[in-house]
């Protein structure tokens, strides 16, 4: 068996005559990255200029309507093999595959992998090998003509084909229509037989819950017995006895495939193994797992292998007092779910390497995350991807592919998705970090409440995917993991899909029509979205804009603000707590600090009802380029104080002040094994550091759970609600809770005074702060004196006589004159 890799001498043309391509553009073969896109490859031939910056986007949608041909040259040695298949990991979109002019096969589905037999029509010597991609566009509105529109929340035809939606323009994304050969393509030279599919069925029985929890295993007693069942399909040349071998953990089972069949089934028991925990529960361990295919000589065929991970999943949603719970198990331990969303992070695939990946990841761990929902506008995430969230506990919620419109249910769309669903679930059911499916992003939500049904006038809208099709696919090939039918959705068919007391909920009322505050109001029994928009970080704005100068409403700004009345929701938010911005600096700091400010209190709110609630996934983690959104890291990578304030809001043990019965009260969150035991203080204390209360109590908080502390009301009533705030504390290693009696507008803030010094330290310089007034909220920028400048904190209260200490990490040697000064250092006063 031969893989060999195509990845080499590609160029690439647009098809004469297709669309209006530009005249420098019209003739030209281009250079062509493979794995990769027209756009990417166009930008580094110098062609076109970068759709990511100011507004280029938009003189650049003709290349989505354009038809494209890739083509190399292979140089071909023939051998004694019985087949020679030319292997694609994914053509991006609607592809026609030609070999020396010879049409070997068509695609017409970004989410499927294909196999074209070339045997025939390879010659020795030099052969052309062609991909032609014709416009996704024409594709799908060709569709979308037949059929009839459907409903959908963009005037984008992203319904009518099987191809990432958001790359049609999403209210945080450009429209950029790529076309290309996406993913790796190759030839494939073998004999005999090769393994079709192996699809591992892992379950492990013991011990279970509390053996791993908190990383502490005992040995001996209640060891767990791991068993991988193998389902393996052949494809076959030859009809002779074949032999499957499985191995992991030095035990090795076998089965013989009998001549003339061409699936069978191995298992493996492997005893006393370690189970795979999410991060916080214990060690992610895993095994690595081997298949090979024998001939009846036990020459090796072919060869399969990943690492798998011993562990249970199961989805609680008994009904009980509150409705119809949503809480993942694992390993018979319920997870409070600290998730966030997860776009494509770039809108050019191939742009986002492991390396790449591996950065995010981390930003999410640095957040105390524990779970990524990759989301259904988006794609199929790599195998880095998936092996990274397994290799670091990290639990991964995946979407069938499916947003936020009415999807058709007739060929070829039928059949497209369930070639695609079938092949994703076997290749995505190998990795433990995957709990949970879900089939469709907000769509049955849609159905329900945004008038699709009179347009539908009976047509289908994809209910036949997510309450049939899908739910089939899952309990055939992967058995083992929970399928939840919409994000959201409530369990029941006779329910409204985002009823807060049952199953999964979205809040878009607040961002959308009402203040942060109302998210007080809701108690979701799993929260699957909710975001608050902010622009990008300084240094991404000036990478991305040559607005002179930036403005919320400069052309820039404009462009790259794609929320429906974004900028005006932005403003209401501005003004429902914080005092006026004065100029554009501020406002960059005022609207990022809101957004900081409405996540973390609705995350720790949902929080403090934990058990009621059993989860939050923000909307979002990261974006696809720069621009104005819901993330908490921009599309430069970039830390905005929303990752600071999530950090804290998801922190392993947090200390939070709710309005518990009108009066504030002192929550803590345990979300560790350990139970919590501690003194807690709380003041109250006027802006210029006065104590007027004060009140000392135990808290002991069990592992998982949460406790409410009232408080007496020499705490909860201030002489002047504008002067004064609680301070709650709990010792070492738990950061404190502030809670404000009045809006930040409303307060007569003294002008921000301290004293502070700069030092350099091993790669950067320390910054420390010395309030002499009260400085709220204060927050470093360094992004602003150099690009690659990070602060390690944000979003920082102090009262007089405090000091923060701030550590930026710079490549070279940052001017503290403006480190200590506006607007690289801001406060809200
Ligand atoms: C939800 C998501 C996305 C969208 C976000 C912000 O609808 O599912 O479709 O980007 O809200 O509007």
């Amino acid at each position: 068996m031969i893989q060999q890799n195509l990845h080499d001498g590609w160029t690439v043309r647009a098809v004469p005559g297709t669309e209006p391509v530009p005249a420098e553009i019209v003739d030209r073969t281009v250079p062509a990255g493979v794995p990769g896109c027209v756009h990417t490859d166009l930008l580094a031939a110098g062609l076109i200029d970068d759709p990511y910056l100011d507004d280029n986007e938009v003189r650049l949608g003709w290349i989505g309507h354009t038809d494209w041909t890739y083509t190399t040259m292979v140089d071909w040695r023939p051998g004694d093999d019985d087949r020679v298949d030319l292997v694609c990991a994914g053509l991006d979109t609607v592809a026609t595959v030609t070999v020396n002019d010879v049409e070997v096969g068509r695609a017409e589905n970004q989410h499927r992998s294909y196999r074209f037999d070339v045997g025939s029509v390879l010659r020795p010597g030099e052969n052309t090998v062609a991909v032609r991609l014709d416009s996704a566009y024409r594709y799908a509105e060709g569709h979308r003509d037949r059929l009839g529109d459907l409903p959908n929340a963009y005037p984008e035809p992203f319904n009518f084909i099987r191809k990432t939606a958001c790359n049609f323009g999403w209210d945080w994304g450009p429209t950029v229509v790529t076309a290309g050969i996406w993913q790796p393509i190759g030839l494939h030279r073998w004999s005999t037989a090769r393994l079709a599919t192996v699809r591992p069925v892992v379950t492990v029985t013991g011990a279970g819950a509390g053996a791993g929890a908190g990383g502490a295993r005992g040995g001996g007693a209640g060891a767990d017995v791991g068993r991988v069942e193998l389902h393996v399909a052949v494809e076959r040349v030859a009809d002779v006895p074949l032999t499957v071998r499985a191995t992991i953990a030095d035990v090795t089972a076998d089965v013989t495939v009998p001549a003339g069949q061409d699936t069978a089934v191995v298992a493996v028991t492997v005893p006393d193994v370690r189970r795979w925990w999410p991060r916080g529960y214990g060690e992610p361990h895993r095994y690595p797992l081997t298949v090979t295919l024998h001939d009846p000589a036990g020459t090796v065929l072919d060869e399969w292998s990943r690492q798998v991970g011993f562990r249970t999943v199961t989805l609680d949603t008994t009904p009980d007092a509150h409705g119809t719970p949503f809480t993942l198990v694992v390993n018979d331990l319920p997870i409070f779910v600290r998730g966030v969303n997860w776009i494509p992070d770039d809108a050019f695939a191939g742009r986002v390497t492991p390396d790449r990946l591996a950065h995010r990841f981390d930003q999410a761990i640095g957040a105390n995350i524990n779970l990524l929902r990759v989301w259904g506008g988006g794609r199929y995430e790599s195998e880095d991807f998936y092996d990274l969230a397994d290799s670091l506990g990290l639990l991964v919620q995946q979407d069938f592919l499916f947003a936020c419109a009415a999807y058709p249910e007739e060929e070829p769309f039928a059949t497209e998705v369930a070639a695609e669903a079938a092949e994703q679930v076997t290749r995505l059911s190998t990795h433990p970090s995957l709990v949970l499916w879900t089939g469709n992003n907000e769509n049955i939500w849609g159905w329900h409440d945004w008038g699709w049904q009179e347009q539908l006038a009976g047509r289908t809208w994809g209910r036949g995917y997510y309450l049939d099709l899908l739910p089939r696919i899952v309990a055939e090939l992967d058995p083992t993991r929970p399928y939840w039918p919409g994000s959201p959705w409530s369990g029941r068919e006779d329910l409204h899909p985002n009823d807060p007391a049952h199953g999964t909920m979205h809040i878009w009322d607040v961002w959308n029509t009402h203040d942060y505050t109302r998210y007080r109001e809701y108690v979701p029994r799993f929260l699957a979205e909710f975001g608050y928009q902010a622009p990008p970080a300084y240094a991404t704005l000036r990478r991305a804009l040559t607005d002179q100068p930036l403005a919320p409403d400069s052309p820039g700004m404009a462009h790259h603000q794609k929320a429906a009345d974004g900028d005006r929701k932005l403003q209401r938010g501005l003004d429902a707590h914080l005092p006026a911005p004065t100029d554009f600096d501020r406002w960059h700091y005022l609207t990022q600090l809101n957004q900081a400010r409405a996540i973390q209190l609705g995350v720790e709110h949902f929080r403090s009802h934990r058990g009621v609630c059993m989860g939050t996934i923000v909307w979002q983690l990261n974006d696809c380029w720069p621009v104005t959104s819901w993330s908490a890291i921009d599309g430069d990578g970039r830390r905005k104080p929303l990752w600071y304030a999530l950090r804290r809001a998801y922190a392993d043990r947090l200390l939070t002040v709710q309005p518990r019965d009108g009066a504030p009260a002192v929550v803590a969150v345990n979300d560790t094994g350990r139970p919590w035991r501690g003194t807690s203080t709380v003041t109250r204390v006027t802006l210029d550091g006065e104590i007027r209360a004060k009140t000392t109590t135990e808290v002991d908080v069990p592992a998982y759970s949460v406790v409410t502390v009232p408080l007496p009301a020499e705490l909860t009533r201030p002489d002047r609600a504008t002067a004064e705030l609680l301070v709650a504390e709990a010792g070492e290693g738990v950061d404190r809770a502030l809670w404000f009696f009045a809006e930040d507008r409303d307060v007569t803030w003294p002008t921000a005074d301290f004293d502070s010094t700069v030092e350099r330290v091993d790669g950067g310089v320390r910054v420390r702060v010395t309030a002499r007034t009260v400085l709220r909220d204060l927050t470093l920028y360094p992004d602003r004196l150099h690009p690659d400048a990070e602060v390690d904190d944000a979003l920082v209260t102090l009262l007089p006589g405090e000091t923060a200490t701030f550590t930026v990490h710079a490549p070279v040697p940052l001017d503290g004159a403006a480190l200590t000064t506006r607007p690289t250092l801001d406060t809200v006063n």
